[in-house]
C-alpha cells in the first residue's frame, strides 16, 4: 500500500454485515431509563444505515464509572453470557470509548467492540460526495484511529501497513503503522486547507454581497433539505436516512416582498456528534453559522423531539452560534396525530412555526417570521438618488426593501428600510425630516 493511495473505509462493512450485534447503552441513576433506550433506537438506526443486521439491545444502569473497562465486572460477564446465548459476536457501545477502555473491552468480551463514534464516523464515510466532505471525513477517522491502533480485532479495522513484505510484528509494526497514518493525516489536511480556502473566498464574496443569509439547522432526518427543496426547488438528496447530506448547499429565494436572500442547507447534528467530527467538518458547519438568522427545524413527529432539540443547540453552542437570531419550525406535522404535542412544543419554544416541509404546509407564517426577522434588522430611510446614480437603486431592490418609490425631476425618491451596513453608506443621500414636505 502507497502511502498516497485511498484509504478503505475504518471498518470492514462486508464483515460487519455478517455480525449480530449486541447494543449497549448505560443511564445513570440520575438518567431516565427511557432515554438510554431511545438512543439504543438511534444507534440501531445508526447501523442499519451501515448494512449492519439487527441484534439485541441492552440498556444498563451504571452504578458506578469504571475507568479501566466502562463497564463493572459483573455487567460484562452479564453481557457476555447473554452474547453467546444469542449469537451475538460484536459489541457496540453506545458512547465514545477511550482506546484502553476499548481494548481492555475487547479483552473480557473475546469480541470485537466498536463504539458510537466509529459507527458515525462510517455512517460520515458512506455518505460523503465531494471532495471536501472525503477529506473532512477521512481526517476525522485517521485522528480516532491514531491512539487505538492497538485493537485486539484488526480484521475489523482497515489494513495498514507497508505491503506484504514490508510487514513487520509488533511493536515494530505499530510504529509504521502510525508513520504511515500520520504522514496521510498531513498531506490530507494540507490538501483540505487549499480546499476551504477556495470555499472561504466564494463565502467571503457572499458576505459581500451582503444578500442576508438563512441557515437550515436541525437534527439529522428532520427535514432540512426537504424544506430548502420545497422553497427553492433545489435538486438536493432527500433520504429517510441518517446524515443523508454532508454538503452545503446554498439557494437564493425571492420572499414575497421581493426580497432575495440565500437558504443554506448542511449537515445535520446529532446527540454524542463525536468531537473529531465537529472539528473536522468545523469549516462546513462555519459557512452555515455564518448565516444571519437560523431556521432551527425539528421533527416534530419524533417522540424524541425535545432531546433531539437539546443535542442541535448544544452543538450551536459548541459552534458560538447559540446567540443567533432563530425561528424554530416544527416539521412533518403532517405526521403528528396528537395535536397536544403541538401545542407542547410551542409553548417551549418561542417564535416557533409549525410546518409541513413535505406537503408545503405552514409556509405562510413561515415567511412572515423570516420577513419580520429581516425588517427588525433593517433601518428605515428617506432617500433622494440622482436619476444618473441608478445602479444605487438596484443595490437597494436588491438588499432592502424599497416602501414607496417616486420620479421627481432628475431624482427618484425612495422610501426603503436597509440593512444597517447600506443605510451607513447611503446617508449622503438622505432627506433631512426638515425637507420631507
Ligand atoms: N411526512 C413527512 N416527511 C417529511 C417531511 N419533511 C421531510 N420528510 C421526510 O423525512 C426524511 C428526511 O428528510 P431530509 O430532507 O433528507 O432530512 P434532512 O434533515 O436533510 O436529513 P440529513 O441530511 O440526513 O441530516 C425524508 O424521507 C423526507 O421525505 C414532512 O414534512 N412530512
Ligand atoms: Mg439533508
Amino acid at each position: 500500500m502507497t502511502e498516497t493511495q485511498d484509504l478503505p473505509p475504518l471498518l470492514d462493512l462486508p464483515i460487519l454485515a455478517t455480525k449480530k450485534p449486541l447494543l449497549v447503552s448505560t443511564y445513570t441513576q440520575t438518567e431516565p431509563k427511557k432515554d438510554c433506550e431511545d438512543s439504543l433506537k438511534e444507534l440501531e438506526r445508526l447501523l442499519e444505515t451501515l448494512g449492519i443486521p439487527e441484534g439485541l439491545k441492552e440498556a444498563c444502569p451504571m452504578r458506578q464509572f469504571n475507568a479501566a473497562t466502562y463497564l463493572g465486572s459483573g455487567k460484562i460477564e452479564e453481557l457476555a453470557e447473554l452474547a453467546h446465548k444469542n449469537g451475538c459476536d460484536l459489541i457496540v457501545i453506545d458512547d465514545e470509548l477511550p482506546p484502553a477502555q476499548q481494548r481492555n473491552l475487547e479483552k473480557l468480551f473475546h469480541l470485537p467492540v466498536v463504539d458510537r463514534t466509529e459507527i458515525i464516523l462510517e455512517v460520515f464515510a458512506q455518505h460523503a460526495k465531494s471532495r471536501e466532505a472525503k477529506l473532512q471525513i477521512e481526517v476525522a477517522q485517521i485522528r480516532y484511529e491514531l491512539p487505538r491502533l492497538k485493537r485486539l480485532w484488526t480484521h475489523l479495522s482497515r489494513q495498514r501497513g507497508g505491503g506484504v513484505n514490508q510487514k513487520g510484528e509488533g511493536e515494530q509494526q505499530l510504529e509504521l503503522d502510525k508513520r504511515i497514518l500520520r504522514k496521510k493525516l498531513e498531506g490530507l489536511q494540507k490538501e483540505l486547507e487549499e480546499v476551504q480556502l477556495y470555499r472561504n473566498t466564494q463565502r467571503r464574496a457572499r458576505e459581500r454581497s451582503g444578500i442576508a443569509t438563512f441557515a437550515i439547522v436541525g437534527y439529522t432526518n428532520s427535514g432540512k433539505s426537504t424544506l430548502l427543496k420545497a422553497l427553492t426547488e433545489a435538486d438536493v438528496l432527500i433520504e429517510d436516512k441518517l446524515f443523508a447530506t454532508l454538503d452545503t448547499t446554498t439557494r437564493k429565494y425571492r420572499l414575497p416582498n421581493h426580497q432575495d436572500i440565500l437558504l443554506i442547507d448542511t449537515v445535520g447534528f446529532i446527540k454524542k456528534l463525536p468531537h473529531t467530527l465537529v472539528a473536522a467538518f468545523r469549516s462546513t458547519l462555519q459557512e452555515a453559522m455564518s448565516a444571519d438568522i437560523l431556521l432551527h427545524l425539528m421533527d416534530a413527529s419524533s417522540p424524541f423531539v425535545e432531546k433531539q432539540a437539546e443535542a442541535t443547540l448544544s452543538v450551536l453552542k459548541e459552534l458560538g452560534a447559540e446567540n443567533k437570531p432563530m425561528i424554530t419550525l416544527f416539521n412533518k406535522a403532517d405526521l403528528v396525530e396528537d395535536p397536544l404535542i403541538l401545542t407542547r412544543l410551542k409553548l417551549t419554544f418561542p417564535k416557533s412555526v409549525i410546518i409541513s416541509a413535505l406537503k408545503k404546509e405552514g409556509f405562510d407564517l413561515l415567511i412572515e417570521y423570516m420577513e419580520q426577522e429581516l425588517s427588525a434588522r433593517r433601518r428605515p430611510l428617506h432617500l433622494n438618488i440622482p436619476q444618473k446614480d441608478y445602479h444605487i437603486v438596484a443595490e437597494i431592490e436588491r438588499r432592502g426593501l424599497i416602501l414607496t418609490k417616486e420620479f421627481e425631476n432628475d431624482s427618484i425618491l425612495i422610501k426603503a428600510e436597509l440593512p444597517h451596513d447600506l443605510a451607513q453608506k447611503l446617508l449622503p443621500f438622505q432627506i433631512k425630516a426638515e425637507e420631507i414636505s
